[in-house]
């Protein structure tokens, strides 16, 4: 499971003061936690900050750069943002994210194969996250065919099936897991699948029993990836469990140390 800590965000508070003070030691301890606990990237998003995105996302790649040399998935819906920052960046790049719009892929995938990064994908369009299983496979096929035409490598490629929280939308759940089966299906090679893990629990009172029992059951349908909360241990070790149930790790008796020791 490729995981990617989600704590570098603005909507957390802590998160909005470091970067509203210039606290650098602050950021680059969040980053240390989540790579001790196993996060094998840093999502990056700068949230609901005042002043100019593209300078906060630069400060706080640089905060980051300097205690690691893990990926930064630089998480901005504004394409200038993204192009500034990826050029900003030194460590590999994610790219978080596109929409499955034929337009955005086209600025989008090519931005991705010119900078080598890899490319997160939502399956969202101008009408929105889609109700069902087939508006999310039609809306990754959108999405894999132009990756294709335009020469990017699926291992290069996330698929996100975008979750929405459950107490709100009680059917996407079990529509995301669908979607994830059908599109593994239907390309080969396949791309990757991911998710923002932590919107199916988003103002839910049981938030990490939720996103533990969804890991789950994503992986057992497919998902390799996963944006989430490294810091949630049981949560962590509930993921690695499920791989290796499905032979994804190797059984030993100390199987989450070893999962651990590799990183
Ligand atoms: N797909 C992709 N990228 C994403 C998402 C996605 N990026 C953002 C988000 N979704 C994933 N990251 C988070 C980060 C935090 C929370 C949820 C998803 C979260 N935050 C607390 C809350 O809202 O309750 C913050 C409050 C607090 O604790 O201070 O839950 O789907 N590609």
């Amino acid at each position: 499971m490729f995981v990617i800590g989600e704590r570098i965000n603005g909507m957390f508070v802590k998160v909005k003061k470091a970067i509203e003070a210039r606290d650098k030691s602050a950021i680059q301890k969040i980053a240390r936690r989540q790579l001790d606990a196993g996060a094998d990237a840093l999502d990056i998003n700068v949230g609901p900050v005042r002043g100019s995105a593209l300078d906060n996302m630069c400060w706080m790649i640089e905060a980051v750069e300097e205690v690691t040399d893990a990926p930064i998935c630089i998480d901005t819906p504004k394409f200038d943002v993204m192009n500034e920052a990826l050029h900003a960046c030194s460590n590999p790049t994610i790219i978080n994210s596109t929409k499955a719009i034929e337009e955005e892929l086209d600025r989008y995938v090519p931005l991705a194969v010119e900078t080598g990064s890899q490319l997160v994908a939502l399956t969202i369009d101008k009408t929105g996250v889609p109700k069902d299983v087939d508006g999310r496979v039609a809306m990754g096929a959108t999405i894999i065919t132009k990756a294709m035409e335009h020469g990017l490598d699926m291992r290069d490629l996330y698929v996100d099936l975008v979750i929405i929280p459950v107490n709100v939308a009680p059917k996407q759940p079990a529509a995301v897991l669908g979607a994830i089966g059908q599109l593994k299906m239907f390309s080969d090679p396949p791309p990757n699948f991911i998710l923002g893990l932590s919107n199916v629990s988003q103002s839910c009172k049981e938030r990490s029993l939720l996103n533990s029992a969804f890991v789950a059951m994503c992986i057992g349908a497919g998902l390799n990836a996963a944006i989430m909360d490294a810091l949630d241990h049981e949560l962590m070790e509930i993921a690695i469990t499920a791989e290796v149930l499905l032979q994804k790790q190797l059984y030993c008796d100390d199987y989450i140390a070893a999962y651990m020791s590799n990183k």
